[in-house]
């Protein structure tokens, strides 16, 4: 005889339309909350045979969950990416972000040049089914389209991430628990704490030695300033990590280690009080998670799934990525408590007011979160990512799209799998569509039905890094050009014009140094154009006005000599420094000027 644990045990509130159970939430007959007599639990079958990767077409009503993984430099997001599709039924076999030749790489890292590296430049979508379990799922859920993007942790890197955040309704924040809290963690936290996106927590890298299981939740509470609830605790660590108790279900979850974690671990399921705990674990340890478990029992804490949805608390899942450890757990407990797609603020325009946009509206909506250019060599076009967030999208729909007011037709659309795409026949709120063949698309565009509807959900960086951008093979500039305006287009760098004359020289503008890097390999990789970086004397720009207004073009500002003057790729005015020392000067001789680090509305 099998029982559900009612929602009631687990002191779940849930907030959402739908909830997705825990696979472990059905178990063989046993007392609750110490059963000690469970035998392993076969694996039930809650996934969709495995292909190579899984897009069915048909989608119009799944459930949809549309999440990032954000963290800290290799903290081990695209490994749990990885992992994740294993788990989601979407690779029949993980790849490695170390694969060496005739090894598999990760979907996500698909770019030269993150193979070669080992680290991810770009975020990468990945959409995929899953069929989460049932029993013990209500019949209704059924199977769940997932919008799952990794994101690159560099800081050089961030503007893309940050742009994701836009796209999402909840995010995965990998923890090296190894480490704790690293800087760039802190710095996402933040963003998704501003935006209120539900955050869930993975320690990762429970297989080395990492810090104290208690001593890694304070740290979340104190630093991040979030509640934190460890969903699951671990058991031993480093060599002797041999599973996670669950709190939830009450349920010892002991792995086993496969070969490079290609394929899922083998889970034994059993009781607190089994004997097969004593005999994995050592003496020591043994007690030590005895006494742990039982002093987050008595602090008498529950979970409560609506300050989760609130962002207010983080679930905590522990677990390794590498080797699978706890990564179905981390899958199956997101998706039982987050939320469906969320609404969208509308700015509006001269003649609409501000709004918020909900996912029920009937009438199409979505903007442009990132622009990424050859993802298919045989393609060799650009695509314009899109996060629907009202109505529903159809292939030949026509759309307007709101920064031009024409009308244009999405003939084609795809949906993504890392690299690889298929053409889109419908997609509903929360998901991210991939739309070709529009070149006038920008980062931030909205695309709509409903003339009304304003997005201008995509923050501004300021460059801070400076560089002039040489072609050495002038036979070759056709190339150095189109390959250039291209990645231009994407958004990660920016094009200055340096000069107040009619000559002006170019000067490349990022927000990190990583970026120029980037932007040489792939001139050369995707454009077969060489180039050369001269390092430049600016450290800072800023966009000037006149309080009256912009500039006429025969008025310049009184310049100190380590200062120039230019435009950006709209023309406008831009003062470029050497130094802080710089900016004063400038601005003590300009009095009247109006300085900033963004461009001016
Ligand atoms: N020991 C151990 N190593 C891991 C685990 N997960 C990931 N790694 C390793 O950590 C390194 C970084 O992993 P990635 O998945 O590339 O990390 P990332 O967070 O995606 O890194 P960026 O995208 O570059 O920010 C790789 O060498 C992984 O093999 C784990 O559970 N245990
Ligand atoms: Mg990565």
């Amino acid at each position: 005889m099998r029982i559900a644990i009612a929602a009631s045990t687990l002191a779940v509130s849930k907030g959402n339309a739908f909830a997705l159970p825990n696979r472990q939430a059905t178990i063989p007959t046993a007392p609750l909350p110490h059963p000690s007599n469970d035998s392993p639990l076969p694996r039930p079958p809650n996934r969709l045979p495995p292909t190579d990767h899984q897009m069915p077409t048909s989608s119009a009503n799944l459930p949809r969950r549309t999440f990032a993984i954000i963290s800290h430099p290799d903290a081990g997001k695209t490994t749990l990416t990885e992992k994740l599709l294993l788990y989601g039924g979407a690779l029949a076999l993980a790849g490695s972000v170390t694969a060496r030749k005739n090894q598999r790489a990760t979907a996500s890292d698909w770019m030269e040049l993150e193979r070669q590296r080992g680290i991810s430049i770009s975020s990468t979508v990945l959409q995929f089914d899953y069929a989460p379990p049932s029993p013990p799922a209500p019949p209704e859920l059924g199977t769940v389209r997932i919008n799952l993007l990794d994101t690159p942790g560099h800081k050089d890197f961030s503007e893309d991430t940050y742009r994701v955040l836009t796209a999402v309704d909840a995010a995965v924040m990998v923890i090296d628990a190894g480490k704790g809290i690293e800087p760039q963690t802190r710095k996402l936290f933040e963003v998704c704490r501003r935006r209120g996106v539900p955050i869930f927590t993975f320690m990762n890298k429970c297989d080395r030695p990492t810090r104290e299981p208690l001593e890694l939740i304070d740290e979340l509470e104190r630093v991040l300033g979030i509640g934190a609830f460890p969903v699951n605790w671990p058991l031993g660590s480093g060599p002797d990590f041999r599973g996670v108790y669950d709190r939830l279900s009450h349920k010892v979850h002991l792995f086993e280690r496969t070969s490079h974690g290609a394929y899922e671990a083998p889970v034994q399921v059993v009781g607190i009080d089994d004997d097969l705990i004593r005999q994995k674990l050592d003496e020591r340890v043994y007690t030590q998670v005895r006494e742990e478990i039982e002093m987050l029992h008595g602090a008498g804490e529950s979970f409560d799934e609506a300050r989760v949805l609130a962002g207010q608390v983080t679930p905590v899942y522990f677990g390794s990525a590498m080797n699978n450890f706890g990564v179905q757990l981390l899958l199956d407990g997101f998706l039982e408590h987050s939320a469906s797609p969320g609404p969208r603020m509308s700015i509006g325009d001269s003649e609409s007011a501000e709004r918020m946009v909900s996912p029920d509206e009937e009438l199409f909506s979505g903007f442009v979160f990132k622009i990424q250019a050859n993802m298919d060599p045989r393609h060799r076009d650009r695509i314009a990512f899109v996060r629907i967030v009202s109505g529903s999208f159809s292939r030949e729909m026509t759309v307007v799209h709101a920064q031009t007011g024409k009308r244009i037709r999405l003939s084609n659309a795809q949906k993504l799998f890392g690299q690889s795409r298929e053409t889109v026949e419908d997609g509903r709120a929360g998901d991210v569509v991939g739309i070709v063949g529009h070149d006038n698309l920008r980062i931030g565009d909205t695309l709509t039905d409903d003339r009304t509807i304003v997005f201008d959900e995509i923050p501004r960086f300021t460059p801070e890094v400076f560089a002039y951008l040489h072609n050495p093979q002038p036979s070759n500039s056709k190339k150095f050009r189109l390959g250039l305006e291209q990645l231009l287009q994407e958004g990660v760098i920016q094009l200055l014009q340096i000069g107040t004359g009619q000559v002006k020289t170019p000067l490349l503008a990022a927000v990190g140094p990583l970026q120029f890097e980037v932007v040489q390999y792939r001139l050369k990789a995707e454009y077969g154009a060489e180039s050369r970086l001269e390092p430049s004397r600016w450290t800072t720009v800023r966009w000037y006005r006149m309080p009256s207004g912009p500039p006429t073009p025969d008025w310049l500002p009184d310049l100190p000599s380590d200062a120039t003057l230019g435009v950006d790729a709209d023309n406008r005015p831009v003062a470029l420094f050497a130094d802080e020392w710089a900016i004063r000067n400038f601005t003590q001789r300009n009095e009247k000027i109006e300085l900033s680090p963004l461009p001016f509305a």
